[in-house]
């Protein structure tokens, strides 16, 4: 079994409906299964500023998916709910938004490593996360000691503005 982080947030719609629907959908049969997730967070818009808040969140899952299955798993979900690459603008409005973080391969008999990986649709681990405070803030809820290209959360999240980031209460 692999350990996959997954940053999900959306701005459209019943965002945190959707993103809870998502988190179900992906782990719809044994090959995703959740470890834990955050709590959802409202997060100002990054990017493109002219657009309502998102919702954030992160979750750590285990997965017997390699990472690329994993990803058209993940676009598979999107497009159920609504997202309609063709038509967005990057950076912009979004029902949701599934994105790997880091994947940590567990092959039988061996200890964990993480997964580097460069190819046009999937780079790991995710060569933004580690700037933006929406998904920093979300995973230090769960995992404050994992680290990003060697650093940890927390120590990421120290040089960050999160003052603008709320945690939603569960409802
Ligand atoms: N996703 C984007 C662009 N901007 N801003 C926030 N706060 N949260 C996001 O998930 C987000 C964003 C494109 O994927
Ligand atoms: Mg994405
Ligand atoms: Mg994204």
């Amino acid at each position: 079994m692999a350990e996959a982080v997954l940053s999900l947030g959306g701005n459209v719609g019943d965002v945190r409906a959707t993103l809870f629907r998502a988190l179900e959908m992906l782990c719809e049969d044994g090959a995703v299964t959740l470890v834990v997730r955050s709590s959802d967070y409202a997060t100002p818009p990054w990017g493109d500023t002219d657009q309502p808040a998102f919702v954030n969140l992160c979750a750590r899952v285990a997965t017997t998916l390699a990472p690329h299955d994993l990803l058209r798993r993940a676009r598979a979900v999107e497009t159920a709910l609504g997202r309609d690459r063709a038509r967005e603008r990057r950076w912009g409005p979004r029902t949701v938004d599934i994105d790997i973080v880091t994947y940590r391969a567990a092959d039988e008999g061996e200890a964990p490593r993480e997964v580097t990986l460069d190819t046009p649709d999937l780079a790991l681990p995710h060569p933004r996360a580690a700037e933006r405070a929406f998904v920093l803030v979300p995973l230090a809820e769960i995992a404050p000691d994992s680290l990003l290209g060697g650093v940890a959360v927390r120590d990421l999240i120290a040089r960050l503005d999160t003052s603008d980031i709320t945690r939603l209460s569960s409802k």
